[in-house]
C-alpha cells in the first residue's frame, strides 16, 4: 500500500544517543544504528519511499528527556531535540511531522514547551517516554498525580495527541527482573511499564476531568486489548483506590489510540482490531528499532482486514487525527 503514515519513528540527538546503545543489538550493529537514528535525510527518506511510507512523525529516542535528572538540563535538551526535528520538518514538510519531546520533570515547563512546539513549530503532538526521573536516579514520577493536572489541561486545550512510549524500569524498582535483564526491555518489560502507566491514568479520574485527551500507545496496545475484559470483570469485585467513575474499559476505548509499531502479527492485530474497532487503530513501524520493510511487508500483505479498513488504519485515520495536509 502506498501512502502509509507512520508515527513511532525515532530520531536522536548526540545528547540522547548513548542511552540507546544497549538496544542496538550486537556490538557490530552500533555504527549502523547510530547512522540510521541520527539521519533525517536520504537513507530514511529512501526507505520510506521503498516501503510506501509517505509521511512519518518523528520522535526522540527513549528514555530521552525522561532520563535526565536535572530539570534545567531536561528543558534545554528538549528544546534542542525539538528544534532539530523542526529543522527536518521544514526541509521536508510533505514527509515529516514532529512530536515534541517534553521536560516532564517540571509540568509547567512541559506545558510551555508543548505549546511552543504546537503553536510555533507546527508539531502534531507529544511523545513522552514513560515515567520521568528527577533529581535522583531512584525516582520515577508517573503523570496520574495531581501535580500534572494543569499539564493535561494544556494538552486537551491544544487538542493534540500524547504518545506514551515505553522505557525500561530503573534498577531500584526492578527486583522482580533480577538475573533476567532480557526480560526488562522490549521483549516484555516495556509493555508492562507502559500498560501500568496507561492503566494508572485511567484509574486516576484523569479522563473525567479531561475527557477529550487522546493518549496513543504502540505495539498493538502494550497487552491491554487482550486483557481489557478481564480487568473490568475482576474490578467488579475489588476497586480499591480506583478513582474513575466509570469502568476502566470505557476510558480505554474513549481516550486511547493504538499503533502497530513493532508488533507485526496477525492474531495480535485481530484482537486489537476487535476490541478497539477500525477508527482507533493506526499503522506505525518503530524505525530504526524495527525495519520499515518488516512493518510494511506485514501490513501490505496481511488479509486480516478489508482493503477499506487497511486504507483507514494505514492512512486516513492519521490524516484526520493530525489534520495532515497531504496531497
Ligand atoms: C522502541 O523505541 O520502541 C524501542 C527502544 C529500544 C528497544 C526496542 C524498541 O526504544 O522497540
Ligand atoms: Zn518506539
Amino acid at each position: 500500500m502506498q501512502g502509509k503514515i507512520a508515527f513511532e519513528e525515532h530520531m536522536a540527538i548526540r545528547e540522547t544517543l548513548e542511552e540507546t546503545r544497549s538496544f542496538a543489538g550486537d556490538s557490530g550493529k552500533w555504527d549502523d544504528f547510530t547512522r540510521q537514528i541520527l539521519d533525517l535525510e536520504d537513507e530514511r527518506l529512501g526507505k520510506m519511499d521503498e516501503t510506501g511510507i509517505e509521511f512519518a512523525i518523528l520522535s526522540l529516542n527513549a528514555p530521552g528527556i525522561q532520563g535526565i535528572l536535572d530539570t534545567n538540563e531536561a528543558i534545554e535538551v528538549s528544546k534542542k531535540a525539538n528544534d532539530t526535528m523542526a529543522d527536518a520538518v521544514s526541509k521536508h514538510p510533505k514527509r515529516y511531522g514532529g512530536f515534541a519531546a517534553l521536560p516532564m520533570q517540571d509540568p509547567d515547563a512541559a506545558a510551555k514547551e508543548l505549546t511552543r512546539c504546537v503553536k510555533e513549530l507546527g508539531f502534531k503532538g507529544a511523545m513522552v517516554n514513560g515515567f520521568t526521573q528527577k533529581d535522583t536516579p531512584d525516582s520515577a514520577i508517573y503523570y496520574d498525580i495531581p501535580e500534572y493536572r494543569s499539564f493535561w489541561a494544556t494538552v486537551q486545550e491544544l487538542d493534540v495527541p500524547f504518545y506514551l512510549h515505553p522505557r525500561m524500569q530503573i534498577p531500584a524498582r526492578a527486583q522482580n527482573y533480577q538475573d533476567h535483564p532480557w526480560l526488562m526491555s522490549a521483549p516484555w518489560g516495556f509493555a508492562v511499564e507502559t500498560s501500568i502507566h496507561s492503566l494508572r491514568l485511567c484509574g486516576s479520574g484523569l479522563f473525567e476531568d479531561y475527557p477529550k485527551l487522546k493518549i496513543i500507545i504502540g505495539h498493538l496496545g502494550e497487552h491491554i486489548p487482550y486483557d481489557l475484559w478481564r480487568i473490568d470483570a475482576r474490578m467488579r469485585f475489588s476497586r480499591r483506590g480506583y478513582r474513575g467513575e466509570r469502568p476502566l474499559g470505557e476510558y480505554f476505548l474513549q481516550n486511547f489510540l493504538v499503533t502497530t509499531s513493532g508488533n507485526f502479527c496477525d492474531p495480535t492485530f485481530k484482537c486489537a482490531h476487535e476490541v478497539l474497532g477500525t477508527d482507533r487503530l493506526f499503522f506505525s513501524a518503530d524505525y530504526p528499532f524495527e525495519k520499515m520493510e518488516d512493518a510494511a511487508d506485514w501490513y501490505d500483505a496481511t488479509d486480516v482486514m478489508t482493503a477499506e479498513e487497511k486504507k483507514k488504519i494505514g492512512r486516513d485515520n492519521a490524516i484526520k487525527l493530525f489534520n495532515l495536509d497531504l496531497d
